[in-house]
């Protein structure tokens, strides 16, 4: 086992919930200290409420447990960030901020700050898109995002903090729900097929975004966080790859597996935020630097998705 303590904000989200299991098996569970300002599902792992906004609790917790490192997954998505600007823009800068200066003053070892595809905008190459391009993005979550990626390189170069970051693609899971983003329908198309019910969504047919399971989005963050400093090339954020599809594409795919499956589009708000995304990522410099690779495409995706869901779903129903 590892000595390191790791604190993770915003631990009960999507990608906390999952990504705090595989930190506890790598480094143990007393070892790794889940915040949030939502009570957990499942209390297998020390649990300290935290608001991000609130940075002597943040340096109170980081003292308390002599934590030396920071996955710092707090944030307000694109679609809810959309509805309320200002309180995105807090949360996202002032949250990382804070993040950045207590791992400053405290000597935090490593720093994970993830950011998104939300950073590229219409004037970004849509297809492959570099990881070093222009980003002028539309929506306030992609601006603070492109915004905590400046700041994240800011502290590697000036106080050295071994600050390491993904642009996460559209994250899809069954273990736990998406929190208000745009990319949200490609994990509720699931949740209405297995349920033998019909899916509306909220994109149109031929959105093409850039996605990926949880299991490939988990290992890549681990692979670089393990990654030895001098291969970290990109203190920005790396871009990351694995597919692209859209709304009609995957709802064929699931329609492989469930016949019945029937799914229609009503495009709202979300449409605008979508179209300003690009369609594909060019990873190579995350390949070459620290060796990624995808495991899952769309047709193993679905399959893995519709198992597990029917599982989670059904199975541990109590039998009346
Ligand atoms: P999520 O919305 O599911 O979880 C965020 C968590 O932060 C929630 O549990 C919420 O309670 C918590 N939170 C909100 N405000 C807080 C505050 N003031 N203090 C402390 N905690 C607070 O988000 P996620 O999908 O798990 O995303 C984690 C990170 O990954 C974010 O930075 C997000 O931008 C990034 N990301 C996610 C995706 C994706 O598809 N899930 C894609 C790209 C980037
Ligand atoms: C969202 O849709 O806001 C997120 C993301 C791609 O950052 N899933």
């Amino acid at each position: 086992m590892r000595k390191d303590v790791i604190l993770i904000t915003g631990a009960n989200g999507q990608i906390g919930s999952e990504l705090s299991t595989a930190l506890r098996e790598l480094y143990g569970a007393k070892q790794v200290i889940a915040t949030d300002i939502r009570e957990p599902k499942e209390q297998n792992t020390p649990f300290e409420f935290l608001d991000i906004l609130n940075i002597e609790r943040l340096f109170e917790l980081v003292k308390k447990y002599q934590v030396t490192q920071i996955y710092h997954l707090a944030a307000i998505l694109s679609a809810t960030g959309e509805k309320k600007p200002k309180f995105a823009w807090q949360i996202n800068m002032d949250g990382l901020f804070n993040v950045l200066e207590v791992a400053k003053e405290l000597n935090i070892v490593k720093v994970f700050a993830p950011s998104s595809i939300a950073v590229f905008g219409d004037q970004t190459p849509r297809e492959h898109t570099p990881q070093d391009t222009v980003l002028h993005p539309s929506s306030v979550y992609g601006i603070s995002k492109a915004a905590g990626e400046n700041w994240c390189q800011y502290y590697f170069k000036k106080y050295g903090i071994d600050i390491r970051s993904i642009r996460y693609p559209g994250i899809i899971s069954y273990q736990s729900a998406p929190g208000g983003g745009t990319t949200d329908y490609a994990v509720d198309i699931f949740h209405s097929a297995v349920k033998g019910k019909h899916y509306t969504c909220f994109l149109k047919a031929d959105t093409r975004l850039p996605m990926i399971y949880m299991p490939d989005a988990i290992r890549a963050t681990l692979e670089l966080m393990e990654a030895p400093k001098e291969n970290i090339t990109v203190r920005t954020s790396y871009n990351l790859a694995s597919m692209s599809f859209t709304p009609k594409e995957i709802g064929e795919e699931i329609q492989k597996i469930i016949p019945d499956f029937t799914f229609s589009h009503q495009p709202d708000f979300r449409q605008e935020i979508a179209d300003s995304w690009t369609e594909s990522i060019d990873d190579r410099i995350a390949r070459k630097d620290w060796n990624w690779r995808a495991h899952y495409d769309l047709p193993a995706t679905t399959n893995d998705m519709i198992i597990n869901l029917k599982k989670k779903l059904f199975e541990s129903s109590p039998i009346n």
